[in-house]
């Protein structure tokens, strides 16, 4: 017998799997079981809902009772029109990529294991900005706790893979293979639904560093057989900053969003910040993005922009379309 789950119990389990700590999991539980519809076929859903509320009751307990002692929480507020999370063997480049993308300035050396806490920056894109966050390395028996959380928390992921190594390779395979271990899938393309709720398929591309090196060609063409099917491929050398522009746009373009700006009644439109909504949105989408309560007082929109004549009146499901701008009529 099929479940049927509602859009609003898969939203809510979506947030389960993106939560970060105990409390936020026990809020998203909570929803996800006033949403799950109680009849036959859903029991054995509603039984594990049961026993995974109960735990995380017991987690959000325990940590009130004995709170850290100067413990460093590790999520990082998402900025700007996404976040991306650069992860990857030690010494492949990443804290130099996001000196060379954002003004942000971890250290960067020549030997591994340098960066030790994560680190955000932001990047400029046209007139977008996008968060990078730095991390540790990950090897075959080296991962930080909060990494696969952060990764999970995250839009997308950058693989950072070192060309200027004979193990680079290697070393991200190991990176692929210990974040999978803890059910945490760099793919390129997320299937659009997957059957166990408790593994995450983060949307990866992978980033071949330090093409300047001797026999780093050779390298590419390795990394380009090994992993050409799965990840797309941005080739560069960050030293110098070659092939750094097209990773700019590659990166954005991850995100999967378009930019809408927003115009007041009588006023020119405001070009300098646009709202970003996912690809594919709509007019109630996006006036939900510019104020929670839009979505309800919503009257009507005019748009000047794609497909459209200049100020033309649409319907809240008219989907638009990359620097549309749109003028919201909220009662
Ligand atoms: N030649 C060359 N060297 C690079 C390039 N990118 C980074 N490096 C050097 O590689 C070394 C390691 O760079 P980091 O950015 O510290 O590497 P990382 O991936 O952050 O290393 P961990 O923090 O240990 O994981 C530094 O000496 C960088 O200057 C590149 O494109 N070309
Ligand atoms: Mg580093």
């Amino acid at each position: 017998m099929a479940v049927n789950l509602t859009p609003q119990y898969l939203e809510a389990e979506a947030e389960y799997k993106r939560a970060q700590s105990a409390e936020e999991r026990l809020e998203c539980l909570k929803r996800m079981w006033t949403l799950v519809p109680k009849h036959k076929a859903s029991e054995k859903l509603q039984a594990e809902l049961k026993t995974k509320l109960s735990a995380a009751r017991e987690e959000v307990e325990k940590e009130r009772k004995s709170p850290k002692k100067g413990g460093v929480s590790h999520k990082i507020p998402k900025q700007g029109a996404g976040q991306i999370v650069l992860v990857g063997g030690p010494n492949g480049g990443k804290s130099r990529l996001l000196t060379r993308l954002t003004r942000a300035t971890p250290e960067v050396a020549p030997y591994p294991f340098t960066t030790r806490e994560p680190h955000a920056g932001m990047m400029d894109w046209e007139d977008v900005r996008v968060q990078l966050v730095d991390t540790p390395p990950i090897t075959a028996d080296y991962l930080e706790g909060y990494l696969s959380s952060m990764v999970r928390a995250a839009d997308a992921v950058l693989l950072v893979v070192d060309l200027g190594d004979d193990d680079g390779p290697l070393a991200a395979e190991a990176a692929i293979e210990r974040l999978a271990q803890v059910k945490t899938h760099l793919v390129g393309e997320p299937p659009a639904e997957s059957d166990d709720p408790t593994l995450h398929h983060a949307k990866t591309l992978l980033v071949a560093n330090k093409l300047d090196l001797p026999d780093a060609a050779e390298r590419l063409e390795l990394v380009r057989e090994l992993f050409g099917s799965r990840y797309p491929i941005q080739a560069l050398d960050a030293e110098s900053g070659n092939g750094l522009e097209a990773l700019r746009t590659a990166i954005y373009n991850l995100l999967d969003v378009i930019r809408v700006y927003s115009k007041r009644p009588g006023k020119p439109p405001d070009m300098t910040s646009p709202f970003t909504c996912k690809s594919g949105s709509n007019v109630l989408q996006f006036a939900e993005t510019v104020h929670r309560d839009f979505a309800e007082t919503l009257k009507s929109a005019r748009i000047w922009g794609t497909g459209v004549f200049d100020g033309q009146t649409v319907t809240r499901d008219h989907v638009l379309h990359d620097k549309d701008v749109v003028e919201l009529h909220v009662g």
